[in-house]
């Protein structure tokens, strides 16, 4: 069997909490079909999400063949984004493939390239020559203007302003309504605090909050 392309091919949903209701959502806006999500929690198994059911773990994806299907990453992250890196690469190991989700009321640039697995929700503005690279989030009303690039497995949380030609590394968290003015470099691993206003570029694995935003000691993720 050949590999489906992205506009065609049954998708799965990874997990089945709030983030998965949101893509689920879009999903349907867009005309797209969801096979079935999987959950890690056994007592959600049987039960279903935003009308899609949860049929399993993460184990019945396995029995698909990667060519078949593709996988929507329905895990979303608060402060971290490690869980998941963890489950994209692991589903990677296997030969699947993740889909690009854009909700209708996004706005891309036909000049921004998106990568596997990137999720633009509703009402979020990506603008000219911006790269979003593999799994990242770009929530609800949130902006990424031009010339940005935004790390694998990111998220740029709702309401979030990323001024033009921002950089920000992998795996890095950015709060719901912060702004990022233009040219700063953002690092890996990096924690955002919701409504911070970064002027300064942030080294890796540091935790910024405030107005101007400044490095505070990190609480435990
Ligand atoms: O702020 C906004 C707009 N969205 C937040 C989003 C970005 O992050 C949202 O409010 C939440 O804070 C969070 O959404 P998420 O990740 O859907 O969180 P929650 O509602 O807690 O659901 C997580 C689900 O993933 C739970 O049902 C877990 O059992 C499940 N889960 C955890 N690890 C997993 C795994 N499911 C699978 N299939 N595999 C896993 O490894």
């Amino acid at each position: 069997m050949t590999a489906r392309d992205d506009d065609s091919a049954p998708l799965i949903v990874l997990g089945a909490g709030g983030h998965a209701k949101v893509l689920i959502d879009a999903l349907r806006l867009a005309g797209r079909r969801v096979l079935f999500a999987v959950d890690a929690d056994p007592a959600r198994h049987g039960g279903s999400v935003a009308g899609v059911s949860i049929r399993g773990g993460d184990d019945l994806v396995l029995s698909q063949a990667p060519a078949d299907v593709l996988l929507v990453h329905g895990l979303g992250s608060t402060r971290q984004c490690e869980d998941r890196l963890r489950l994209f690469d692991r589903m990677k190991q296997h030969g699947y493939r993740f889909a690009r989700v854009v909700h209708p009321s996004a706005v891309v640039s036909p000049t921004a390239h998106l990568a596997e697995g990137a999720q633009i929700l509703a009402g979020a503005v990506i603008q000219t020559d911006a790269v979003l690279e593999d799994d990242v989030i770009v929530n609800t009303n949130a902006s990424v203007d031009h010339d940005c690039r935004v790390g694998r497995h990111s998220h740029v949380g709702p309401a979030a302003c990323l001024g033009g030609g921002v950089r920000v590394g992998e795996r890095t968290h950015i709060g719901a309504g912060a702004t990022i003015i233009q040219y700063r470099t953002l690092g890996a691993g990096v924690l955002v605090g919701a409504g911070a206003v970064v002027v300064r570029d942030l080294p890796d694995g540091v935790t910024a909050y405030g107005v101007p935003a400044r490095i505070v000691p990190a609480e435990p993720r």
